[in-house]
C-alpha cells in the first residue's frame, strides 16, 4: 500500500496517515486482493465512484445496442442476421447484470436512467458515431468489443464483488462478439475491390474513435489514481490503449487493410508500436453531447423508457397485488 501512495502523491489519494482507522482497514483488505461486498463498510467516495463507473458502463452497454441495432434488418443473410441479433440481445443482458451490481450499492435503475437522460451520466462517446455501411458491423466487432475486452479483462479482479463477477460473464460472450467482428472484415477484406474499400473505410473511420474509449491520456485522467489506489480500475487508460494498439496493427496487416496513422511505427526500442494520439478536442466536444449521434442517441432511449413505462407500471401493480394477497393470506 505505501509504494502505491508514494506513487500517487499529489494526485489527491489520501496517504495512510490521512485515512482514518476505518479507511487504513478498507484499503488494507483492498491491498490484500479481498473482495468488497455491498454490506462491507466502505468509502462514501469508493462507493460514489463504483456508481459512477458501472453506471456508466452499463448505460453503455444499452445505448451501444443501437449502431448495430440499426444493421440487424439489413444484414445481408440470414445467419448473420441471426448472429448480429445474439449479439446485440448479448449487449441488452450486460446491461442488466450491470444495473443490478450498481444496484447493490444503493441506487434504483430508475435513477440512474433518469441521470442518463437527464445528461448527468455519461455513457460510452464510441456510440455517438454512426454506422454506415455493413463493414461497420464487422469495424464495431472488431474494434470497439475489442477495446471493451482490453478494457474489462482486468476488470474481473476489480475489488467491488458485484462487478467483478459481472465482469467475467461478460469477458465471455466480448471475446465471441470481437470474433465474430473480425470475421465480417475478413469476409469483406477478402471480397470484391468495393467490399475490401468499405472494409478500409470502416477502420478508417472507428479507428480513433476506438482509441478514444480508454479515456483521456494519463496526465488529464482524473479518477485514474484513485480508481487505481481503490482497484476499481486496474491499469491506466494509457497502458490499455497501448495494449490495444499493439493486439490490433497485426490484427489490420492481417486483413491487408491500413491502420489510418501515418506515424504508426514499431519501436524496437520499447517494444511496442508508437501511434498517434486520437484529437482530444474531438473526444471533450463529443462528450459534451456534440458527438454527430448524440441527439439521436438520448432520443432513442427517451423513446423507450417513455414507451416501457405501462409495463413498469403493470409489473409494480402485479407486485404489489400479489404481496397484498399473500398479507391477506396470513
Ligand atoms: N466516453 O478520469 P477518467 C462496450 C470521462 S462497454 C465517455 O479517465 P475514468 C461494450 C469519465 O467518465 C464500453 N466518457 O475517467 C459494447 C470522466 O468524466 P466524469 C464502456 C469518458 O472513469 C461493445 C472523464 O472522462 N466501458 O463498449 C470516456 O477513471 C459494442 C475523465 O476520465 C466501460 O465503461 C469515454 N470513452 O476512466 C457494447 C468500462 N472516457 O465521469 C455494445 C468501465 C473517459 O468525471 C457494442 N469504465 N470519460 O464526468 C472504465 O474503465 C473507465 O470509466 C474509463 C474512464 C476507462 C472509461
Amino acid at each position: 500500500m505505501y509504494a502505491q501512495m508514494i506513487k500517487t502523491a499529489g494526485t489527491g489519494v489520501k496517504s495512510p496517515e490521512e485515512m482514518t482507522e476505518e479507511e487504513r482497514r478498507f484499503q488494507a483488505r483492498v491491498d490484500a486482493n479481498e473482495k468488497i461486498e455491498p454490506k462491507d463498510w466502505m468509502p462514501e467516495d469508493y462507493r460514489k465512484t463504483l456508481i459512477r463507473q458501472i453506471g456508466q458502463h452499463a448505460h453503455s452497454e444499452i445505448v451501444g445496442q443501437l449502431p448495430e441495432g440499426n444493421w440487424i434488418t439489413r444484414a445481408p443473410t440470414l445467419e448473420r442476421k441471426a448472429i448480429l441479433l445474439a449479439k446485440v440481445q448479448d449487449e441488452a443482458g450486460h446491461g442488466l447484470y450491470l444495473y443490478c451490481a450498481a444496484e447493490t450499492l444503493g441506487v434504483s435503475r430508475d435513477e440512474l436512467t433518469e441521470q442518463l437522460l437527464s445528461g448527468k451520466m455519461k455513457y460510452s462517446s464510441i456510440f455517438n458515431y454512426p454506422t454506415l455501411t455493413w463493414a461497420d458491423m464487422g469495424a464495431v466487432g472488431w474494434l470497439v468489443d475489442g477495446a471493451a475486452i482490453m478494457n474489462q479483462v482486468p476488470l474481473q479482479r476489480t475489488s467491488f464483488g458485484p462487478y467483478s463477477r459481472a465482469m467475467i460473464r461478460i469477458c465471455k460472450e466480448e471475446s465471441f462478439h470481437q470474433r465474430q467482428g473480425y470475421d465480417i472484415m475478413m469476409k469483406m477484406a477478402q471480397g470484391t475491390p468495393a467490399q475490401k474499400k468499405m472494409a478500409q473505410d470502416a477502420l478508417n473511420r472507428f479507428w480513433y474513435p476506438s482509441l478514444m474509449m480508454f479515456g483521456p491520456s494519463d496526465k488529464d485522467s482524473v479518477h485514474s489514481a484513485q480508481s487505481m489506489a481503490w482497484k476499481i480500475k486496474m491499469n491506466t487508460n494509457d497502458e490499455l490503449r497501448q495494449k490495444f494498439v499493439d493486439q490490433t496493427v497485426p490484427q489490420a496487416e492481417y486483413l491487408g487493410l491500413t491502420v489510418p496513422d501515418e506515424h504508426l511505427k514499431w519501436n524496437e526500442e520499447r517494444g511496442h508500436y508508437d501511434f498517434s494520439e486520437p484529437d482530444w478536442s474531438e473526444f471533450y466536444d463529443v462528450l459534451k453531447g456534440n458527438g454527430p449521434c448524440n441527439t439521436d442517441r438520448l432520443n432513442a432511449r427517451r423513446e423507450a423508457w417513455e414507451e416501457g413505462q405501462w409495463v413498469r407500471d403493470a409489473m409494480l401493480a402485479h407486485a404489489r397485488k400479489k404481496a397484498a394477497a399473500k398479507v391477506a393470506a396470513e
